[in-house]
């Protein structure tokens, strides 16, 4: 397929299945973190773990940075084409172009204007969370400050509710928002269990803040990277959608 009928199909699937992704009961889900131009990461995870019992899970960021940006991109939306149901993409920040400008955007930056706008309106309609039906939800960043899960479903892109997402940090300290530092929003403990309160959520698993400690918040947090990107080993978080999880902890991190 032509790389203009792949961004225009993916884009369709995308809005189809809409802003929050909710994974099936049954079986398992692997979630992976940034890859960041990292394809032969993306390829071991889909050649090893992608099954009919399997829901691949990825959490952003597969652009910039690293040295395949282009190819893991096209990459993991020919897989997502392939296989709608049981490959999600979440979207990261660097997916974000169309609204705003960033850097590093080595990506970017290498398409021509035609290109750049096409990958843009694509990326643009990826989703931001994905819930499972034991307690666990997945988003890129951080959470946003509404009421209840389903508004994710209605999240506008730019908003806060949207930074939050695909921007936001987290720090282990008391308190809730705590200002930006430079285009990264910064929340504390209290915001954290509080928005996992109102979603009715035990386990936040994410990526995007390489800084971050593994786990967070009494290990309901848990912060992963897949990137040779950065000087982090690959890693990779396994599910069991069928049993009931209380802590980050619970789930397996496997390297790749
Ligand atoms: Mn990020």
């Amino acid at each position: 397929m032509d790389e203009r009928a792949l961004l225009q199909q993916a884009s369709e699937l995308f809005r189809l299945q809409g802003q929050l992704i909710e994974l099936p009961a049954r079986g398992r889900a692997v979630f992976v973190g940034d890859t960041h131009g990292d394809w032969q990461a993306s390829q071991i995870v889909v050649e090893r773990y992608l099954d009919s019992e399997t829901v691949l899970v990825f959490l952003g960021d597969y652009v910039d940075r690293g040295p395949h940006s282009l190819e893991n991109i096209l990459f993991l939306l020919e897989q997502k084409l392939k296989h709608p149901k049981n490959i999600f993409l979440l979207q990261g920040n660097h997916e974000g172009w169309k609204y705003a400008e960033f850097s590093p955007a080595d990506f970017w930056q290498s398409l021509s204007q035609e290109r750049r706008e096409r990958f843009a309106e694509t990326l643009a309609q990826l989703p931001l969370a994905a819930s499972t039906p034991n307690g666990v939800l997945a988003t890129h960043a951080a959470l946003p400050d509404v009421q209840s899960l389903a508004e994710i479903r209605q999240i506008a892109p730019m908003s806060d509710h949207w930074r939050a997402l695909t921007w936001g940090d987290w720090q282990e300290v008391p308190g809730y928002y705590l200002g930006d530092r430079g285009s990264r929003p910064q929340y504390g403990e209290a915001y954290f269990r509080e928005i996992m309160r109102r979603f009715e959520k035990r386990v936040l698993i994410r990526g995007h803040q390489p800084h971050a400690p593994r786990y967070l918040f009494g290990a309901r947090c848990v912060t992963i990277f897949t990137s040779s990107a950065y000087p982090l080993p690959r890693t990779v978080a396994l599910l069991n959608l069928t049993d009931p999880i209380h802590k980050a902890d619970q789930l397996s991190l496997e390297m790749v």
